[in-house]
C-alpha cells in the first residue's frame, strides 16, 4: 500500500448547523447541501476527508435517550439505534448530492469501525479509509452513536473524529466549516462589537477555553468550546486548523483551492 502524501490531505468538518436547521427536527438545509457539494466539486480537490456533524438529525434523539452518558437501561437501546439511523439519513442526503455533483465520495460508517473507551476513540479500524484515499476517493464520515468499552455506548462527536483522522493520516490542514466567521472574543450573534481572532496559538486557545467555560456564555459557545477542546491535540501535533464560515457562498471552494478566506487560523505557535 503506498504511503499517504502529507502535502495535500485536508480534513473538512461541515458543522451540523450548516447543513441542518437546528431549530427543527430532521430538518435538512437541502439548498445549502447542494451549494456546498457543488463547491467541493468545483474546487477539484483530490486528497480530502469530509466529516459532518449531527445538527437536527443526531442531537435530538441522542439527547432524548441520554446516549452520551452510556447504557443504563434497556429503554435507551432503541434511542441508540434511532440516533445512528438518523445520522445515516443525513449522511445519505449529503452523499446523494456529492455523487450527483460527480464527487467520488464514499460513506464510511464510524460506528462500524470505531470503539471508544469512556468517550475517547480507542479502536479505529482505518485501513479501508487509507485504501480509499490511496485511490483518490473522498471518504465521508460523521458524528455517530458508537459502542463504548466502558459505557456500553456513547456519542462520538464529529470534532473528535476530525482531530483523530487528521493525526492518524498525517493531514496537512483541518478546515472547520461553521456558521460564523471563526473564533471571536465574545458571541458574535449577541455582541455586535465581538472581535474576530485572525490567528490563535495553543496558549491563546487554552486561555479562551477557560473563558468559554463560563456559564454566562455557555449556551452559544458550547459548540465552539467543544471544538476548541478537540482541536488541541491536532494543533499540538503541528496541524493548523482554519475555522471559517461555510454558509458564505464561495468560501468552501476557495479554502479547498488553498486560497485565503476570512476566518481564524489556529496554529501551534
Ligand atoms: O454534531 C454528533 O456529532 P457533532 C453526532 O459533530 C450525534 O457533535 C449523533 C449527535
Amino acid at each position: 500500500m503506498s504511503k499517504l502524501s502529507k502535502a495535500e490531505l485536508k480534513v473538512l468538518k461541515i458543522g451540523g448547523s450548516v447543513i441542518t436547521d437546528k431549530n427543527g427536527e430532521l430538518a435538512p438545509r437541502t439548498g445549502e447541501i447542494a451549494r456546498l457539494t457543488k463547491e467541493i466539486q468545483e474546487s477539484n480537490v483530490k486528497r480530502l476527508i469530509i466529516v459532518h456533524g449531527g445538527g437536527s438529525f443526531g442531537h435530538p434523539p441522542a439527547e432524548k435517550y441520554a446516549i452520551k452518558d452510556g447504557f443504563k437501561e434497556d429503554s435507551q437501546k432503541i434511542g441508540f439505534s434511532e440516533t445512528h439511523h438518523v445520522m445515516t439519513m443525513l449522511n445519505g442526503l449529503l452523499m446523494d448530492s456529492l455523487i450527483w455533483h460527480e464527487v467520488p465520495a464514499v460513506s464510511v460508517t464510524p460506528s462500524s469501525c470505531i470503539i471508544t473507551e469512556s468517550g475517547r476513540i480507542k479502536h479505529f479500524e482505518d485501513s479501508a479509509i487509507r485504501a480509499l484515499l490511496n485511490m483518490d476517493f473522498i471518504p465521508v464520515l460523521y458524528g455517530d452513536a458508537v459502542v463504548d468499552s466502558k459505557l456500553g455506548f456513547t456519542i462520538l462527536s464529529g470534532d473528535q473524529l476530525v482531530s483523530t483522522l487528521a493525526m492518524r493520516l498525517n493531514a496537512e490542514r483541518i478546515i472547520f466549516g461553521v456558521d460564523v466567521d471563526g473564533i471571536y472574543d465574545a458571541d458574535p450573534k449577541i455582541e455586535k462589537t465581538a472581535k474576530l481572532f485572525k490567528h490563535l496559538n495553543r496558549e491563546e486557545l487554552e486561555r479562551l477555553q477557560s473563558k468559554f467555560c463560563k456559564p454566562t456564555v455557555r449556551d452559544v459557545t458550547g459548540g465552539m468550546f467543544g471544538k476548541i477542546v478537540e482541536l488541541l491535540p491536532a494543533v499540538e501535533s503541528g496541524i493548523p486548523v482554519t475555522i471559517m464560515n461555510a454558509t458564505k457562498p464561495g468560501n468552501i471552494c476557495r479554502v479547498l483551492e488553498g486560497k485565503p478566506v476570512q476566518g481564524t487560523i489556529v496554529g501551534k505557535d
